[in-house]
C-alpha cells in the first residue's frame, strides 16, 4: 500500500494518524505541493486531482480524499475501530470530523494560503469571512468536547483525528486554536480543546508526525 502525503498537511495527517494508530504497514511517498514543477508531475502521473493524501492499494484501487481513505482503512483493518459502533457515537464522530475538515482545516487552508501570496493576489474579504467562520467552527467544537477525554464515544475515533490534525495545523499556519485569539477581532478561547489536545498529541502516533514533519516545519520557518 502506497500513501502520497506531505508531512505538514493536515489531511495526510488524518490518514497517517489511522495508519500509525492501527499498525498498518505502508510505504510513504512525500509530494512536494509547494513546488509547482513537482505537483504538475504528480498530477500527470499519480493523482489527476493533485492533492494529498492519496492512497494506493495493495489491489490497486486508487482513493483521494482523507475522509473516504479514513472510512476504507477502517473497513479493511478493522481492529482497533476509528469509527464507534454504536450508532449514536458513529454519527457524532462523523459529525465531529465533518466539522473539523469544514469549518477548521478548510478555513486555516484559506488563510495560510493567502497569506503566502503576494499581497496584490490576496483576498482580505475571503480572509475576513473565513475567520469568522472558523471562530464559529472552534466555539462548536470545544463545547462539543466539553471534558470527555475523546471527541466522541469511547475511544479514540475520526474525529479525534481530524481535530487534532487541524488544532495541529493551527499552530503551523500560526493561528493557534486554543487560548489564544482565533482571528483578527475576533478572539475566542478554546480551553477544552486545548486540554484535550494536549493529551491527544501526546500519543506514540502524533510523536510521529511530529519527528516526520520536523525538518519541514523547519523549512516553512524559514519562509
Ligand atoms: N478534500 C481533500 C483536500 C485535499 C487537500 O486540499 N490537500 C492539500 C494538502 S492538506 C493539497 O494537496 N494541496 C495541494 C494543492 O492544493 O495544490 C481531502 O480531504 O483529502
Amino acid at each position: 500500500m502506497n500513501l502520497y502525503y506531505h508531512p505538514v498537511s493536515p489531511n495526510s495527517h488524518k490518514v497517517l494518524l489511522a495508519l500509525h494508530e492501527k499498525g498498518i504497514a505502508f510505504q510513504g511517498e512525500v509530494v512536494q505541493i509547494l513546488d509547482g514543477a513537482a505537483l504538475e508531475a504528480y498530477r500527470a502521473n499519480v493523482n489527476p486531482l493533485g492533492k494529498v493524501p492519496f492512497l494506493v492499494t495493495d489491489d490497486g484501487q486508487r482513493i483521494p480524499e482523507s475522509t473516504i481513505i479514513l472510512d476504507y482503512l477502517d473497513r479493511a483493518f478493522p481492529s482497533p475501530s476509528l469509527i464507534p459502533k454504536d450508532p449514536q457515537d458513529a454519527l457524532r464522530a462523523r459529525l465531529l470530523e465533518r466539522m473539523a475538515d469544514l469549518w477548521l482545516v478548510q478555513k486555516l487552508a484559506l488563510i495560510f494560503f493567502d497569506a503566502r501570496k503576494p499581497p496584490e493576489k490576496r483576498n482580505p474579504d475571503a480572509v475576513e469571512i473565513a475567520r469568522k467562520q472558523l471562530a464559529r467552527g472552534v466555539a462548536y467544537l470545544d463545547d462539543a468536547i466539553g471534558t470527555r477525554t475523546f471527541a466522541a464515544g469511547r475511544e479514540l475515533s475520526i474525529a479525534d483525528l481530524t481535530i487534532s490534525a487541524a488544532v495541529f495545523f493551527s499552530q503551523v499556519a500560526r493561528i493557534p486554536i486554543g487560548t489564544h485569539a482565533v482571528g483578527s477581532g475576533v478572539a475566542h478561547g478554546a480551553p477544552h480543546i486545548q486540554s484535550w489536545f494536549e493529551r491527544t498529541s501526546r500519543r506514540p502516533s502524533w510523536e510521529r508526525i511530529r519527528k516526520d514533519a520536523e525538518p519541514y516545519l523547519a523549512a516553512l520557518a524559514k519562509g
